[in-house]
């Protein structure tokens, strides 16, 4: 790895960004400190065994004092504190800046608003199928900076980038860099969606290859010196997801029959095509056995997992469906082999998103949605005649086992962050498989 900059830094946030900030800055005999807004910062204890004297109070006017704050995803640089340090000339960085700083090794790049995590995992079991090494972190849940201390000279990095993080990341020079789709999401903590979109663009900013959605033009650089490779279901895209023939095509040549896939569905299938564009982007091969694994691929747990089959009912956990574009590609995914027998379990915090999108797909495709959560009302509103409100996931369970007809399908996918109910996704989804457990 490059050396590190000397510098008086301040870590904002003490969840696992800031914790691993903490434990590499440590490393390298750097001298920081650490603050956090909340009563109990989860790495609290953790941060005490690197140093009990790094944690310190909330303080906005303290910032000034400091050359650069290292801030968490978690924490908006518009907050005024950290807005009138930046304005007073604090440098802000994130972890993915400083990771980017002493990082050598080549990195693929991924962000999006659905199925950034699913490709980051899928990419890193490809690189090993290859014969290579694979360091996967980021936003999937490993802090970026943790990878370097397994940094070796065969590795390539592969990280998951969320808006926030791409914020405050500067001289990251990916050698293939996408963005996978885009559709609202986090609104709360953007003025608009052009601001979001903004956000997701930064990746595109030095890189060597850019690998762009052929339907989606906002994953497509406006301006850009650097090679271009597409994914799409269009047969001008390089990877082409060919769905009435029911292949994956590279330059017409088939690569793979969809049906071979374990992975269901289109976004899925769009899913794999953007990952091989990401290792051929990369130098690597898509031989045979990177095929093979593509195929093997089952997909991660609460991305529209299989539950049960419960008195001919279908049970689908898709817990991470934080947003609408989630939801309607999951619905749209079981739509040919559940038709209209579709009862979607949806609401919590739809983080300021116009729900509207997600009607069309209701109206199609659905039977019942049964809502719940801060925005459950809101959307049993966009189909008041064929939606019921309850007030807790249980409920919405016990309320789909009385809605079910032998051949339906019930399909938690909320278009909502769980934030308001639940401590996240996975609880979420957890409750849901212990709920369809129990019946
Ligand atoms: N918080 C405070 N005060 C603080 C710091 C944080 O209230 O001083 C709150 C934040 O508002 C947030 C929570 O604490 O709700 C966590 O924030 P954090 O920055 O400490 O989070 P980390 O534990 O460091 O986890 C972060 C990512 N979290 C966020 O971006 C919110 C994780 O992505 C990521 O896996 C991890 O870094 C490692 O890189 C999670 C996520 O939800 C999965 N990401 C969003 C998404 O995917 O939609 C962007
Ligand atoms: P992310 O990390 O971007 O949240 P995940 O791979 O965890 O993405 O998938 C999140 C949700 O989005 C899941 O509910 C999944 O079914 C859905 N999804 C996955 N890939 C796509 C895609 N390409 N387009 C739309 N939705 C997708």
């Amino acid at each position: 790895t490059h050396a590190i900059e000397q510098k008086n830094r301040l870590i904002l946030g003490l969840g696992q960004t800031g914790l691993s900030v903490a434990r590499y800055l440590s490393a390298n005999n750097q001298p920081f400190k650490v603050m956090d807004t909340r009563e109990q910062a989860p790495g609290a204890d953790k941060l005490a065994q690197i140093d009990s004297k790094a944690l310190i109070p909330w303080n906005g006017e303290q910032m000034l004092g400091y050359d650069q704050l290292v801030v968490s995803p978690g924490i908006a640089v518009t907050q005024p504190d950290i807005a009138k340090a930046h304005d007073y000339g604090v440098e802000i960085a994130g972890d993915i800046e400083l990771f980017a700083q002493a990082n050598r090794l080549p990195v693929i790049a991924i962000t999006g608003s659905n199925g950034k995590s699913t490709v980051t995992e899928l990419v890193g079991k490809l690189l090993e199928a290859s014969g290579l090494k694979a360091l996967v972190g980021g936003n999937i849940g490993l802090p970026a900076l943790d990878l370097l201390s397994n940094a070796s000279d065969d590795a390539v990095v592969v990280l998951e980038l969320s808006s926030f993080q791409l914020e405050t990341t500067y001289s990251l020079k990916p050698a293939a860099a996408t963005i996978l789709n885009l559709s609202e999401d986090h609104l709360d903590r953007y003025a608009d969606y052009k601001a979001y979109v903004e956000a997701k663009q930064r990746i595109f900013d030095n890189a060597e290859t850019i690998i762009e959605n052929s339907e989606d033009e906002l994953t497509q650089p406006r301006s850009t010196q650097a090679k271009r490779l597409s994914f799409g279901f269009s047969a001008n895209s390089d990877w082409q997801v060919d769905i009435p023939g029911g292949t994956l095509k590279r330059a017409e040549r088939t690569v793979l029959k969809l049906n071979e896939l374990t992975l269901q569905g289109a976004h899925n299938a769009l899913n794999v095509a953007a990952s091989f564009a990401l290792l051929e982007a990369a130098g690597v091969i898509v031989d045979e056995a990177v095929i093979d694994c593509a195929k093997r691929y089952s997909g991660m747990p609460h991305r529209s997992q299989l539950v049960a089959v419960k008195s001919g009912v279908t049970y689908i956990n898709d817990s991470k469906a934080t947003n609408v574009g989630a939801t309607v590609a999951a619905i749209n995914s079981f739509a040919p082999e559940f038709g209209q027998r579709i009862i979607l379990i949806a609401g919590g915090d739809a983080k300021g998103a116009d729900l509207t999108s997600l009607q069309q797909s209701i109206r199609d495709h659905v039977k019942t949605v049964i809502c719940f959560g801060k925005d459950g009302a809101e959307i049993a509103g966009l189909a008041q005649e064929k939606s019921i409100t309850v007030n807790n996931l249980q409920q919405a369970v016990e309320q789909a086992v009385v809605s079910a007809k032998k051949g339906d399908c019930v399909l938690l996918s909320p278009a909502c962050a769980s934030w308001d109910m639940f401590k996240n996704y996975i609880e979420r989804g957890e409750q849901f498989e212990q709920l369809v457990g129990a019946l």
